[in-house]
C-alpha cells in the first residue's frame, strides 16, 4: 500500500515520515519527495515463518511518501507537483498542525486546515472532471462513463468528496486508470505538542482506530462527514521513539505511558478504514502476507498473487490460520479433514492460507 503523506507547509510531514518509517530525514522546511517502506507487523505471519521454516518470509508493507508542502503561499497544501505524487498514491495521510510552530505565524486551527486542503482536493478533481466531460461533449460520447463523470460532478459542485458515494451510486469499475483525490481513502492525523501526547493517545487506545477518535469535536465530525480516519499523536515524540533500539522503545514507550508505537495505531486505523484484510501464502520457499479488500472473492484474491493465477483459477484449499495453530501441522489439518477446498466465488477470510490451484 502506498501512504502519501500531504498537509500545510510545516504541519509536521516530515516529522510523521520520520516517526513512522525510523528515519532521519531532515525537518524544518520543504525538501524533496522522500520514500520509504515499512512492514506491516503480523504475529501471524511469524508463527507460520516459525512453523514452515522458509527461506524468505515477507510481510505486507507500507510505502510512506513524504510530499513536501508549497512554501511561500501559506494556504497551499496541494501544488501541481504534490498533485501528481498525490494521485500515484493507494491512500493519502493528511497531517494536521495542533502544536506551535515557531516558525509559522499562525496559531493551529486544525479543523481550519482540514476544511481547506478538502476544498483544495475537490477543486482538484473538479478541474478534472469538467475537462473530461468538455471532451466527451466535443467526441459526442455518451453512455455509463459520462454519466459517471456526470454524477461525480454533481457531488464535486455540492463540496461533497467522491469517496462518500457508495459503490451503487458510482461503479469504480469505470473509472480505473482515472486517479480521483477525493476518491482515495483518506485519515487525518492530528498532530499534537508532546505535553497532550500521553494524555490524548491514552484518550485514543480506549477504541483505537475509530474513525475521529480522541480527536476534538469538530474535527471529529468534520472527518466523519468526508467519510475519513482520524488519529492524534506527536510526532516529534514519536520519531525520537522510532529512532531507538527495539528494547529501548519498550522501556520508552511504558515510560510515556503508551501502550504500542504510533505505527501500529495508524496501521490499524489504515486497514480498518479502506476494510483492509490480510491471506496468506506458504507457497515453496515463501511465507508471506497480501493485503485484500474484505470481500474479495478467491479468484480476484489469487489475482493479487499472479494474474496468471486469476486467469487460470482452479480451485483453493484454504486452511485459517487460527486452525493451523489448533492442529499445529498441515498434516494433521488434512487429517482431521479439516482442510478446505473452495472455489472462485469462495470469499476470503481474514488469516486464511490460501493455495491456489490454477492452469493456463
Ligand atoms: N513541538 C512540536 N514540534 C513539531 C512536531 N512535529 C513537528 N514539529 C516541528 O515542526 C517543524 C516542521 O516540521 P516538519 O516535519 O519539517 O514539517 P513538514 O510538514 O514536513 O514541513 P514542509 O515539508 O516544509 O512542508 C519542525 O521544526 C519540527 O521539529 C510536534 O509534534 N511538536
Ligand atoms: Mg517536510
Amino acid at each position: 500500500m502506498k501512504v502519501g503523506l500531504v498537509g500545510f507547509p510545516g504541519s509536521g510531514k516530515t516529522t510523521v515520515f520520520n516517526a513512522m518509517t525510523g528515519q532521519d530525514a531532515p525537518v524544518g522546511y520543504g525538501g524533496e519527495v522522500r520514500r520509504a517502506v515499512v512492514d506491516v507487523p503480523d504475529p501471524r505471519v511469524e508463527w507460520l515463518s516459525a512453523l514452515y521454516r522458509p527461506r524468505k518470509t515477507t510481510f505486507a508493507s507500507i510505502v510512506f511518501c513524504d510530499i513536501p508542502g508549497e512554501h511561500g503561499s501559506e494556504q497551499r497544501g496541494l501544488s501541481t507537483a504534490a498533485l501528481q505524487q498525490v494521485r500515484d498514491q493507494d491512500a493519502l495521510c493528511l497531517v494536521l498542525r495542533g502544536f506551535d510552530n515557531p516558525a509559522l505565524e499562525h496559531a493551529p486551527d486544525p479543523a481550519a486546515e482540514l476544511e481547506a486542503f478538502h476544498a483544495e482536493c475537490v477543486l482538484a478533481d473538479l478541474l478534472f472532471v469538467e475537462r473530461w466531460l468538455e471532451r466527451a461533449r466535443k467526441e459526442a460520447k455518451r453512455g455509463l462513463e459520462v454519466a459517471a463523470f456526470e454524477r461525480m460532478r454533481d457531488a464535486l459542485e455540492s463540496e461533497r468528496p467522491l469517496r462518500v458515494l457508495p459503490e451503487s451510486e458510482l461503479d469504480r469499475s469505470l473509472l480505473r486508470g482515472y486517479s480521483l483525490v477525493t476518491d482515495a481513502p483518506l485519515l487525518a492525523v492530528l498532530n499534537r505538542e508532546e505535553d497532550d501526547a500521553g494524555e490524548s493517545l491514552a484518550e485514543g487506545l480506549a477504541q483505537p482506530g475509530e474513525p475521529g477518535d480522541a480527536l476534538p469535536d469538530g474535527l471529529g465530525d468534520a472527518l466523519a462527514r468526508m467519510r475519513a480516519g482520524g488519529m492524534t499523536l506527536s510526532a516529534s515524540l514519536e520519531a525520537e521513539i522510532a529512532m531507538l533500539e527495539p528494547a529501548d522503545q519498550q522501556e520508552f514507550l511504558r515510560d510515556m505511558g503508551l501502550a504500542e508505537p504510533a505505527l501500529d495505531r495508524f496501521i490499524r486505523a489504515a486497514y480498518q478504514l479502506q476494510d483492509l484484510i490480510s491471506f496468506f501464502t506458504v507457497a515453496g520457499p515463501e511465507v508471506r502476507a497480501w493485503t485484500i479488500r474484505a470481500g474479495t472473492d478467491a479468484r480476484r484474491a489469487a489475482g493479487k498473487i499472479h494474474s496468471d493465477m486469476e486467469r487460470g483459477f482452479i480451485r483453493a484449499e484454504v486452511i485459517p490460520c487460527d486452525v493451523l495453530e489448533e492442529y499445529g501441522s498441515e498434516q494433521a489439518v488434512k487429517a482431521a479433514g479439516r482442510l478446505r477446498v473452495e472455489g472462485r466465488d469462495y470469499v476470503v477470510k481474514d488469516g486464511d492460507v490460501l493455495r491456489v490451484l490454477f492452469n493456463v
